[in-house]
């Protein structure tokens, strides 16, 4: 579409373009790789090479690529309304609908949804609206959220502060004031002697600690992603959600669930939640929602909250231009449509997850591979020093990047994160495709393994 050499496409990223999360001074000597298209599960770049994507964009391509029903439904709307707002009195079909179905998909319990352009400002929306929420019962001193050390729930200011992440914290004078963390529940890392259930129990356990000791007359809100995603693809053990639950429940703080990677069928049930069975009192959603075809996120807001926002809220000063954007909820309309009319949430529970499990379970029987774990199309691979030990490499991170950079040059993109080696493809996968993934992870992990001897 743009008559440009990939030299040319290179030199002018370098000039004009800031990327997010990149070193700009070592991406300039090593250059991008120009992606130009996709179909299905695969990628093409400026040279034609094709490159499996195992993390479906990033976690979001959930339908995968090319589907004509999404680009046909967005040209359509751009055609008949290609922007109207919801501010003042006024809505549009496309935004009602997509509010319709995914009330319609989501926990009985949540049927409202506030729209944003993006998974950040669906968590700043959190923030605030959990706040709100508890001025309007009477207690302002309800302000304080706690969330986990290592979460990832977003880039903006409040995003960035509910997430846990040092290395954000560390530029922008983040975070803001009234957020707190206790531990993830990362077993492999962190459990020690301890079985799993016995660590889950226990990390959920600080979030009492953490309620107690700032006071709970204090506390508004816990948030949590149901699997971490840039964390590393923490899959926590089965005794943590529940635990987690019933302390929220004890103490009637609110419980939100940050369903951007995890909705839309990553587990093999619709939402992290329906997966874990717990039962959140805001949901956010963005991602899987359009499967990234167009930006588009939201926040689905329960039953008993909605009606105190709503009978006693007045106006709630919050909203963006591109809420309920008619293009956005139209693609993402089409998007939802075919996951529920294909069946590709119920065949990722039933056929594709139950398959790749296998597979993956039989990773570890790579010199390399300390842990394979998966649910659902989510899975992770813990690379390490010595596995009878569950060492980590001394220079943590540096073999993740060689294995994730293996893994782009034999036509296989896998993310790391430190030496977690982390897959997400798209939905739509088969088993064919599966296998064939497995047969790249396992030569890719050759290769690092013979690099680093
Ligand atoms: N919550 C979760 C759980 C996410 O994974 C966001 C919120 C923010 O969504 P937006 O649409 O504002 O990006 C995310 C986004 C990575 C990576 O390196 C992951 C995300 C974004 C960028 C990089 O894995 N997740």
């Amino acid at each position: 579409m743009y008559n440009y050499t990939t030299d040319q496409l290179q030199d002018l990223d370098s000039k004009h373009y800031l990327h997010p999360f990149t070193d700009h001074k070592k991406l300039a000597d090593e250059r991008s790789r120009i992606i130009t298209r996709a179909d299905g599960i695969y990628l093409w770049d400026s040279d034609g090479n094709r490159y499996l994507d195992a993390m479906a964009g990033l976690w979001c391509v959930n339908v995968g690529y090319g589907r004509e029903e999404i680009a046909e439904a967005v040209n359509q709307q751009i055609r008949e309304l290609p922007y109207y707002n919801s501010f003042f009195k006024t809505a549009h079909p496309p935004a009602i609908e997509l509010s319709r179905l995914v009330c319609s998909l989501a926990p009985a319990h949540l049927n409202r949804v506030f729209f944003t352009g993006s998974g950040s400002e669906a968590n700043d929306t959190v923030v605030r609206m959990v706040r709100f929420y508890w001025s309007l019962k009477g207690l302002p001193d309800k302000k304080l959220i706690i969330s986990r050390h290592n979460a990832y729930h977003g880039s903006t200011v409040a995003a960035a502060s509910l997430g846990g992440m040092q290395t954000m914290h560390a530029q922008g004078g983040l975070p803001i004031p009234d957020i707190d963390y206790i531990g993830q529940p990362y077993w492999y890392q962190d459990g020690g002697d301890l079985f799993p259930e016995e660590f889950g129990e226990k990390v959920a356990d600080e979030l009492e600690q953490k309620i107690l000791e700032l006071g709970v007359d204090n506390v508004a809100a816990f948030i949590g992603e149901p699997i971490q995603g840039a964390g590393g693809v923490i899959i926590p053990p089965s005794t943590y959600w529940p635990r987690i639950q019933s302390i929220c429940d004890k103490y009637q703080i609110l419980l939100v669930a940050d369903e951007v990677i995890c909705g839309f069928g990553r587990t093999g049930k619709w939402f992290g939640s329906d997966y874990y069975e717990i039962k959140p009192d805001l949901m956010s959603i963005a991602k899987g929602l359009s499967s990234g075809y167009v930006p588009i996120g939201g926040v689905l807001v329960s039953d008993e909250v909605a009606s105190v926002l709503i009978e006693e809220g007045g106006e709630f000063n919050h909203g963006f231009t591109y809420s309920g954007h008619p293009v956005a909820a139209a693609a993402a309309i089409a998007n939802l449509n075919i996951l529920r009319d294909e069946g590709l949430v119920d065949r990722v529970d039933t056929e594709t997850a139950p398959y790749i499990a296998e597979k993956w379970q039989q990773l570890t029987s790579h010199a390399l591979v300390g842990e394979a774990r998966i649910v659902g199309l989510i899975g992770a691979l813990e690379l390490v020093k010595d596995k009878t030990t569950r060492q980590f490499f001394d220079d943590r991170g540096a073999v993740g990047t060689l294995c994730r950079d293996i893994c782009f040059d034999s036509g296989l993109v896998m993310r790391a994160i430190e030496d977690t080696m982390v897959i997400s493809p798209p939905l739509c996968i088969t088993r064919e495709e599966i296998d064939e993934l497995i047969n790249l992870v396992i030569r890719c992990l050759d290769q690092t393994a013979k690099q680093i001897q």
